[in-house]
């Protein structure tokens, strides 16, 4: 490693992002993700290669040279692929976790029990239930909405025959068939779920092909809580469109009660900006401006998405913007919440309240929130951080004044809207045909979280640039989409500094042919939401597939977390290559401790399903692997295409 590397890598302002800079330079109360990442290091080989097995209290074992099988005789295949598992499991319970929650609210709806949520899609409701054949005329909404509700719980439930029905009717015929016949179509999810920890279990599978393929399973029941979020909560909260605001800390007003929601779930954070709403003439009796809201990591994304709430910061820095002294309080759900949040607001005023019955920290407030008082519980929140500004009245805040302009809201409905002003009858085809003419080098699913591992924010600036350049439709989801809010890759202007030739043009033709629709012109990247939302950028990979007339593998999409952190993001890694795509991961997952398993990750998945993972932990370099990624797929397309149109023949498939 050069010296220079060697600075890199010890240096505790390992971020790109101007206002986290600003922060960390500051002599701080309290110590920060930036400072314990360094307190980690070095961090264990064993369990960074994935040889390090706990699964039996016979271990910890670890495999090395002198001692290569575990004391049961499991190897560093077996070891590997069995840890996969569990992290594809661990994501696909969390997001089914989240999902599950909205489907019982909706369940809780129907029969009059969460009387503060109501149907905010009838569209979207009967669109999804249509999806399903469950009839629609002539019946009302709560009565379409029993028959789906009643689906999507027996996507979880199912036991024994039949398979997830979120899988089946969502993505291409060919997909459906290669699932079947590798036999990773779920049952269902908690089926799914249950079986991958049975079959971890010591003295259960020891063959890591078995294993995988377990692993993909598992990520077909990710996705299909995934879908089943975006879903439900579209028809509950309504269908994202384009909104424009700001993100980064310098959103935070210290005039105002500043509120930060935090965590995943929609069901609390959009009933904290209906009360505060309600609130507002409250905050001010109590001295203040009014009420300012803002986002952090998922549940950030869904609000700035359905309702413009800016975006403060995204995981990594969240313990940060409590640092400014500014935040009353930061009222949290479910994921990716650093219990280091709570030591933070210590030093300062801030309350930090969670809500989850499976989400407590210890000092936090806790609200035991419930979707029959649902409102009256937002409410409740929103009193907590006014009497927390009060106490704050007269202490100096130090905020970095930095923010940039975002346009976000891109569902797939939104981006059909955009599209149907250029070619009403086959919108799609403004995508593919520019695909086709080589105007568009391909698609980009930009997603994922933060790692220290790599420099907060850069491996997801610096592909997304090199991607601009180069002609790449760009979609984004969760923290990567953060990262880009708050560093202006979102806006307008981004796409004059950034985008190539071809991608200028193709914005710039939207722009012209929406012009009266939009509040102003579109951005860069197309932000289509919280992490479940990558089920969006996989109806748009199928909408391309079908247009084209083949199956995902085929299409130049690909996808990208440059800096992939949890359980969660490996799971849907996973899904993606099962799906067909290539993946992308900038930092190296623990399962190169075995060249099996990591050959079947890196090249087997390719023979078997057509997607596999690119590990690539320099961002440039990464960039230049989706680009040949997308170009080998573009390149075989035109040739099948030309040759059909040579011979006036249907383009073959089955290349
Ligand atoms: Ni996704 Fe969203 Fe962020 Fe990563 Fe966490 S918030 S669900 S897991 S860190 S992108
Ligand atoms: Fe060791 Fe086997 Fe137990 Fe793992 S399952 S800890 S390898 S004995």
């Amino acid at each position: 490693m050069t010296d220079v590397a060697k600075k890199k890598k010890a240096d505790r302002n390992r971020s790109i992002d101007p206002a986290v800079l600003e922060v960390l330079a500051r002599e701080l109360p309290v110590d920060t993700a930036y400072d314990r990442y360094l307190s980690q290091q070095p961090q264990c080989k064993f369990g960074d290669t994935g040889i390090c097995c706990r699964i039996c209290i016979q271990g910890p074992c670890r495999i090395t040279p002198k001692a290569p099988k575990g004391v049961c005789g499991a190897t560093a295949y077996t070891i590997v692929a069995r840890n996969l598992v569990r992290t594809v499991t661990g994501g696909a319970s969390a997001h089914s976790d989240h999902a599950k929650h909205i489907l019982l609210t909706l369940k809780a709806l129907l029969n009059g029990h969460a009387p503060d949520y109501s149907i905010k899609s009838p569209e979207k409701l009967r669109a999804v239930a249509e999806r399903f054949d469950i009839p629609t005329d002539g019946r009302t909404d709560l009565e379409v909405l029993a028959d789906l509700v009643q689906l999507g719980l027996e996507d979880f439930t199912r036991m024994g025959e039949g398979s997830v029905k979120w899988v089946e009717k969502t993505v291409t015929p060919g997909r459906v068939q290669k699932f079947q016949e590798c036999n990773v179509m779920p049952t269902s999810v908690f089926e799914a779920i249950a079986s991958a920890t049975a079959q971890t279990h010591v003295g259960m599978d020891a063959d890591p092909v078995n294993l995988i393929f377990k692993a993909l399973e598992t990520s077909l029941a990710d996705y299909t809580g995934m879908h089943i979020g975006t879903d439900m909560s579209d028809v509950l909260f309504g269908v994202p469109q384009p909104v424009y605001t700001e993100a980064n800390m310098g959103v935070i007003d210290p005039a105002k009660v500043n509120i930060a929601v935090h965590g995943h779930n929609p069901l609390l954070s959009e009933m904290i900006v209906l009360a505060a709403r309600e609130l507002e003439e409250e905050a001010k009796a109590a001295g203040a401006a009014g009420i300012q809201l803002m986002g952090i990591c998922c549940t950030g994304n869904e609000v700035l998405m359905r309702q413009g709430v800016p975006p403060v910061t995204n995981f990594m820095s969240q313990e940060l913007p409590i640092m400014t002294g500014a935040i009353d309080a930061m009222v949290v759900d479910l994921q990716c919440i650093m219990p280091g949040i709570q030591t933070a607001a210590e030093c300062f005023h801030t309350k930090i309240v969670t809500t989850c019955e499976n989400v407590k920290i210890p000092g936090a407030h806790h609200i035991d929130f419930k979707e029959e008082k649902a409102l009256e519980d937002a409410k409740t929140v929103i009193r907590i951080a006014i009497d927390s500004y009060k106490e704050r009245i007269g202490q100096e805040c130090i905020i970095p004044e930095i923010k940039n302009k975002v346009v976000a809201g891109f569902s797939m409905e939104a981006l059909y809207d955009l599209f149907s002003a250029i070619n009403p009858d086959a919108p799609i085809k403004v995508l593919t045909d520019a695909l086709k003419s080589g105007e568009l080098r391909g698609v980009v699913l930009l997603c994922g979280c933060n790692n220290l591992k790599a420099m907060h924010d850069e491996s997801h600036t610096v592909i997304a640039q090199e991607l601009a350049k180069n002609d790449v439709f760009m979609v984004s989801t969760g923290c990567a989409a953060g990262a880009y809010a708050k560093l202006g890759l979102l806006s307008p202007e981004a796409v004059d500094k950034y985008a190539g030739e071809g991608l200028k043009r193709f914005i710039n033709r939207l722009n012209e042919a929406n012009a009266d629709k939009l509040e102003g012109k579109l951005p860069l990247i197309f932000h289509m939401g919280s992490c479940v939302d990558n089920s969006r950028s996989m109806n748009l990979a199928t909408a391309i597939a079908n247009d084209f007339g083949v199956d995902i593998p085929k299409i130049p999409y690909a996808a990208s977390a440059p800096e992939a952190m949890s359980e969660k993001a490996v799971a849907i890694g996973s899904w993606n290559v099962t799906m067909g795509l290539p993946v992308h991961v900038g930092v190296v997952p623990p399962v190169t401790g075995s060249e099996l398993v990591n050959g079947v990750a890196t090249q087997i998945a390719h023979d078997v399903y057509g997607g596999y993972f690119i590990w690539e932990t320099d961002p440039h370099a990464a960039a230049q692997k989706l680009l040949e990624a997308l170009d080998y797929r573009s390149w075989k397309l035109r040739v099948h295409n030309q040759t059909a149109e040579r011979y006036s023949a249907a383009a073959s498939t089955t290349w």
